[in-house]
């Protein structure tokens, strides 16, 4: 089986992989479902998936499995692979830094290309201020740090999370994490002094952003105190969540507050960060200047890395060696980071989510005026997501999501659910896919629809 073919390759990115959609076999295909039925022995069983097939490449828009066939990618490993999967830039600095060495341990022998995302990062978050880095290896880990510095810089405990926030799978992070399947169910107890507070969910509560945020402000006064609050963290659009985008107002009102009262303010931009949003960080779409962010994922194209970036004075407030972990910014990690934050800025793929976003937004409102059973289409660039509810009641319809998403399956189009009520389809898709192989996809996902 060839998987190159020189005739259609990717806009950027990837291996010269045909940009098609191919579904040759039923999904698993023979060779998949082998594979398949090795994981279901080998691997434990709360390791879940929902693509059934096993991946030999991937790149531009497609990712093919081990029987040929072809799945257009519109959900780049959930928001990881946002410059396209195996980019030659990032291939390129990946293997050339493994043949120079793999490890050192930051911490024990320091190197240049950890400083230099560190730099990156620093240039790259809004605010004009002095800023630091520290690399960890996932968004959770990068969460439990960014807690653990504001803890240490203001000497308070509590933490307010929001209704509907995902922060990691970590017993922090799950504490952090609002949704009990499949995230935290019976793996308590969770870590204290974590509290919940509502976010701003226009769809569903009706609210203006200042409302919602004097609301929850509120709350946070009179159940906490301000005085023994250490941190506030969100996500400026909630991603597991929902794709929640929150009502003009309510974050820059938090984070006036948060000012206000000393206490950090802090940005989940996990999913949202490295122009997935249409902006370099989703923190410039709402005007904030977060006090610390937290970033991951699309930053390094699928190589573990994790950072903590904000206000110099907060990120020292660790003493030295109170921050670290054997392979927190690991160098080909670093590599892969450096390549990926090349293709951003020089490659004009802010500009790329804005497209994709402007495509995605007028094919799925165009599905929505014919079908009320789609009762928002909400987000921001390259992440955009379609609520779906029971048009009759409002309520969500998670039945419906999941027999949308299972034809998609079946049709050889990788989409992904998200949302508190299992009611929402995502789409985020490579910033390397083609117009073609997106506006094909998003044919999959009407017909998908009609035909539930
Ligand atoms: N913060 C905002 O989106 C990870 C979770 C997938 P890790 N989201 C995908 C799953 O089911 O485990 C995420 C996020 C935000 C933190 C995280 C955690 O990042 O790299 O998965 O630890």
């Amino acid at each position: 089986m060839t998987l190159i073919d020189e005739t259609t390759s990717a806009p950027t990115g990837g291996p010269a992989l045909a940009q098609v959609r191919r579904v040759t076999t039923p999904l698993p295909g023979p060779r998949s479902a082998e594979i398949l039925a090795r994981k279901s022995d080998a691997v434990a069983a709360g390791v879940a998936h929902s693509m059934p097939v096993s991946v030999v490449a991937a790149g531009g828009g497609v990712v093919v499995d081990a029987d040929g066939n072809s799945l257009i990618d519109l959900g780049s490993g959930i928001a990881v692979t946002t410059v396209g999967n195996a980019h030659p830039k990032v291939a390129a600095a990946v293997a050339a830094q493994a043949a120079q060495f793999t490890h050192t341990c930051f911490m024990v022998s320091p190197y240049e290309s950890y400083v230099e995302v560190a730099e990156a990062l620093n240039r790259l978050t809004p605010g004009d201020f002095a800023k630091k880095s520290a690399l960890f290896n996932s968004g959770a880990e990068a969460v439990e740090n960014a807690i653990k510095i504001a803890r240490k810089h203001t000497g308070r405990q509590a933490v307010v999370a929001f209704d509907h926030g995902y922060h990691g799978r970590t017993n922090l992070t799950m504490a952090l994490t609002a949704k009990s399947m499949p995230y935290k169910s019976g793996f308590g107890p969770f870590a204290p002094e974590v509290y919940r507070v509502p976010g701003s969910y226009p769809l569903r509560d009706g609210l203006t952003g200042p409302e919602a945020a004097a609301r929850a402000i509120t709350l946070i006064e009179k159940q906490i105190g301000a005085g023994n609050l250490a941190a506030v963290i969100i996500e400026p659009i909630q991603g597991e969540g929902g794709f929640i985008v929150p009502a003009d107002g309510f974050l820059d009102a938090i984070v006036e507050w948060s000012r206000a009262n000393d206490v950090v303010f802090i940005a989940d931009e996990v999913q949202t960060g490295f122009a997935r949003t249409g902006a370099m960080f989703a923190s410039e779409i709402f005007g904030i200047e977060p006090d610390l962010i937290t970033t991951a994922k699309g930053i390094a194209a699928g190589l573990p890395l994790a950072g903590v970036t904000g206000r110099a004075e907060i990120m020292d407030a660790a003493h030295a060696g109170g921050l670290g972990g054997t392979y927190g910014g690991n160098p080909i990690a670093c590599a892969a980071a450096l390549a990926a934050i090349d293709a951003f800025e020089n490659d004009g793929l802010i500009e790329r989510a804005r497209q994709i976003g402007e495509i995605l937004f007028a094919r799925l409102n165009d599905i929505r005026e014919n079908d009320p059973r789609i009762g928002e289409v909400r987000g921001h660039g390259a992440m955009v997501a379609a609520e779906f509810v029971n048009p009759e009641t409002g309520e969500p319809d998670a039945a419906l999501t999941a027999a949308v998403a299972k034809a998609c399956v079946a049709e050889g189009v990788i989409v992904l659910t998200c949302g508190t009520f299992g009611n929402v389809i995502r789409f985020l898709p490579p910033l390397s896919i083609g117009d073609d192989l997106l506006g094909e996809g998003l044919d999959v996902v009407a017909a998908a629809l009609a035909g539930a």
